[in-house]
Parts: structure tokens; sequence; C-alpha cells
């Protein structure tokens, strides 16, 4: 088996040189589904997996712009149609200054078996651009997002790609970008989701990240008999996820003691409750990547340059971005006695983090099942779109908590292993692999 795995990782590098967010996120799938692919042979012979694992279309374009002093930026623009067997292409975009190649294209591929897990019919897609929002104007955010707009409408459509956020990407780059395409198209349709309320978006999808991911996290602490309550949890990030997790996880009954950016991290031994939470929108709007402020502001301390793992917490909830908890910070969340870490981001724990939290037999998530709710949300505003209609925020969360339950239902149907521990990575894995599969083998080859 693990020649197989090797043979086909090799082909991957070879295609993909230099891509290694890319190479990780393709060896995480493909360790759980080619043992799946030699007892179910049909996929193989359809070479499912060496398909999937290619996008159906890269788009690279330029992104030229002209900031406050009038003097002309270019930046690079990105959108990777990965997987529409299932779906019309969904998936964020990501504005940061790290954003390439391989880092949109193991967006993309996660999105694929993400969206999948959802339920709802979704393909896979990501985009983005290297542009930097860290101290730019609202004038200069408009300024790029229309030119990114520009050339990226002609790909797009309601029933072709749908772009959401992601870092970097939230409500106020959404209008701008929704305003560039309805200019462009003179249609006002759901090509983009994460729009404002007023103006065909879904209630709580700023929520739905965070919320669901403490749902996905709830379902898998009453496998043990056991809840929020009462629990000190860490989070990582302040962005729209951190934000969303540190609200449910209170609504629930836990404490949670911190947030971190890349300046390091704060404790707030009474929690991060009410005001606090509020202060967390602020400090994301200020466009100056620090959680220091929190610390003056509420008389806490500050521990600059350092990740919140070290802190000794019942559960905990990565939230900023890839390859942030190292397989150093894993063992001490273990030797700290954590029990459940369920991820918020996408793939924030690198491979070795993974294994001692699965050796240890605790409770572990990866982010393509716990945090599928946002997209959930994403694909219900494109029905409420297509229906010209609006659900309560009730509704919405409701909805948003059933499907994180399927989700988790399906992990483990697909992953108990014989002893009974649950293999989230296997079950997200092959459950989001067999909808997808099936249906490129139902549409021949394409
Ligand atoms: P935001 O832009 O709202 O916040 C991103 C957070 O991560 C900020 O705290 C940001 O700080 C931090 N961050 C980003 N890059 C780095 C870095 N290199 N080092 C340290 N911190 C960093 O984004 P979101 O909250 O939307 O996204 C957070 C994560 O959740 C991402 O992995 C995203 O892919 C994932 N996600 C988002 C969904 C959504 O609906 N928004 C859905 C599912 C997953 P800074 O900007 O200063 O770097
Ligand atoms: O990573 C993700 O799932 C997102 N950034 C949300 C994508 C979406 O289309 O809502």
């Amino acid at each position: 088996m693990t020649d197989k795995i090797n043979k086909f990782m090799e082909g991957i590098i070879a295609r993909n040189a230099g891509e290694k967010e890319f190479h990780q996120a393709v060896l995480e799938v493909a360790e759980v589904i080619i043992p799946f692919i030699e007892e179910n042979p049909v996929y193989g012979e359809a070479k499912i997996l060496e398909r999937l694992s290619e996008p159906e279309r890269t788009i690279m374009f330029r992104v030229p712009w002209q900031d406050d002093k009038g003097e002309i930026q270019i930046n690079k623009g990105y959108r990777i149609e990965f997987n529409s067997a299932i779906g019309p292409y969904k998936g964020g975009l990501r504005f940061h200054p790290s954003v390439n190649l391989s880092i949109l294209k193991f967006l993309g591929f996660e999105q694929i078996l993400k969206n999948s897990l959802t339920t709802l019919p979704m393909g896979g897609g990501k985009g983005g651009s290297d542009f930097n929002p860290k101290g730019k104007s609202d004038n200069e955010v408009m300024r790029f997002c229309q030119s990114f707009m520009s050339e990226l409408f002609r790909h797009i459509g309601p029933n072709t790609d749908v772009p959401a956020g992601d870092i970097g990407v939230g409500g106020r780059e959404i209008g701008f970008l929704f305003g560039q395409y309805k200019r462009l198209r003179n249609e006002f349709t759901g090509v983009l989701t994460g729009k404002g309320r007023e103006w065909g978006g879904s209630l709580m999808r700023p929520e739905a990240t965070g919320f669901g991911n403490v749902y996905f996290a709830k379902e898998m602490l009453e496998t043990k008999g056991d809840s929020f309550e009462g629990k000190t949890v860490a989070v990582s990030g302040f962005g729209n996820v951190a934000w969303g997790a540190v609200t449910k996880a209170g609504e629930l009954g836990a404490k949670v003691v911190t947030i971190s950016g890349p300046d390091g991290y704060i404790y707030d031994p009474n929690g991060i409750t009410g005001d606090k939470i509020e202060y967390m929108l602020e400090l994301r709007a200020t466009n100056n990547d620090v959680v220091r402020p929190y610390a003056e502001k509420f008389g806490v301390e500050f521990f600059a340059g350092k990740k919140p793992w070290e802190q000794k917490v019942d559960i905990a909830l990565p939230c900023a971005t890839q390859n942030e908890l190292l397989v150093d910070d894993a063992k001490q969340l273990v030797n700290n006695g954590v029990i459940c870490v369920s991820e918020g981001a996408n793939m924030p724990c690198t491979p070795d983090a993974i294994n001692v939290f699965q050796e240890a037999k605790i409770l572990y998530a990866p982010g393509k099942a716990s945090n599928a709710g946002g997209v959930a949300v994403s694909g219900l505003e494109m029905s409420q779109n297509s229906l010209r209609y609006g659900w309560t925020s009730e509704e919405v969360d409701k909805k948003l908590h059933e499907i994180m339950k399927d989700i988790h239902e399906s992990c483990k149907k697909y992953g108990t292993d014989a002893n009974g521990y649950v293999d989230y990575v296997k079950g997200a894995n092959i459950a989001g692999f067999v909808k997808v599969a099936d249906a490129m083998l139902a549409q021949g080859l394409v």
C-alpha cells in the first residue's frame, strides 16, 4: 500500500513542482483513499483520484490598480475551478500576501470534498490574490476589488462558479466585487455568497463557519457523553471564523481564554465574552493585524510571538491559517490534557501534529468536516437567491446545525475503527470522495 501511495505522490510532485501545501493536502487524502480504492476497484480503473487531483481549469491574471498616492500597483489574481461533478465550482477568495498557486490549489482541492460533505450540490473552487489588505484605505480596497472583478467576471456566474470570502475577504470586499460584477453583466444574481442581508445575503453567513465548528465539536464531545459546559477553550486567530467560534462556545457554557494574531496571543482568564467579543470585530476592522490592543484595553496578559497552544485547555479550536499548529504544540496540548481539537481554519494542524492527536486517541476533526458550516450556509444563500426568498436566522441556524450533525454522522459511518475510535480524517475523506467519484463515473470521461 505504501508503495502505491508513494508512486501516486511522485506523480503529483512531478506535475506540481514546488507546491508543498498542495502536496500536503493531496497526501492526506491519498493515504485514506488509495486503500479504499483497493477495495472498490471501479474507482481505480476510472482513475478517479488522478482526475480529482488535477483542476478542471486554472485561471491566472494580472490585477493592476492605483493606490491613494496615484502610484500603479500590480497584483496576481487566481481562480482554480477544481471540480464541477456535483455542482457549480464553489469556494472562497483569499487576499493575503502569502497567496500563491500552491495555497489556492490545496484550498480548492479540500473544498471539493468539504462541499460534498455538506450534502448540498456544490463543486469545488478557490481563488484570490497576493494583495495585502493591511493598512489599505477603503478606496484602495474598492479599486483593487473592481480591477480583480474586471477579469474574474468572464469566468464566473451563478450556475458556473460562485466565489465567497476567506482570509482578507469579508462583507466589505464581497460588496465591492458584487457591485462591479453587476455593472459589467447588468445582472443581479447570486454570483457571490456572503452578500449583505439587504442585497441577497443569507442571515447567519458571517457566524456560520465558527458556529458550525462548535456544533461539530459538540457532536464529537457527545460521543463521549461530554459537552462544552464548564470547559476551557483556546481559539487562535481573531478573524471571522474565530469570532463565530468564540461566540458559540461561550453560549454553550465554555470559557474561551485565548485569541491570537500574527503578533502573538492574549490570555484572558475570565473568558472572552460580551463586549470583548464585539471588540474582536473592531480589532479586525482596523486592518492592523494585531491582537495586542485587546490586552491593553482589558488588562490581560499578551504573549508576543507565541501561540495559544502552550496554555492548559480542554478544547482547542485553531481558526487562523494553515500549518499554525505544529507537532510540539500538539504534544503540549496532549500533555496538558486536551480532549478535543476541531479545526476552524483549513489545514491548521501539520500531519505530524495530527498523528499526535490520533495516537493519543483524542477527538480530532479536520477542517474539511468541521469548518464546512461556512460553505454550507453559502449553499443555503444560493438556494435563497434562486428562490428570491430569505429564511429567518432561526431557520438558517437550524439547517446549519442539522448539516453539521449529518457531516458528523458521515464521518462516523466511514471512519469508525474496530475498537470504536472515530478517525475523522478517514471518515471525512471517504464520505466526501464517494459522492464526487460516483458523479464522475456517471458523467463519463470528462
Ligand atoms: P479573516 O481574514 O477574517 O481572519 C484570518 C485570521 O487568521 C486573522 O486573525 C489573520 O491575521 C490570521 N492569519 C492569516 N494568515 C496568518 C498567518 N500567516 N499567520 C498568522 N495568522 C494569520 O479570515 P477567516 O476568519 O475567514 O479565515 C480563517 C481561516 O478559516 C482560514 O484558514 C480560512 O481558510 C478558514 N475558513 C474560512 C471560512 C469562511 O467562511 N470565512 C470557511 C471555512 C474556513 P492576519 O490577517 O493578520 O494574517
Ligand atoms: O474555506 C471555505 O470553506 C470558505 N472560505 C467558504 C467558502 C464559501 O464558498 O462560502
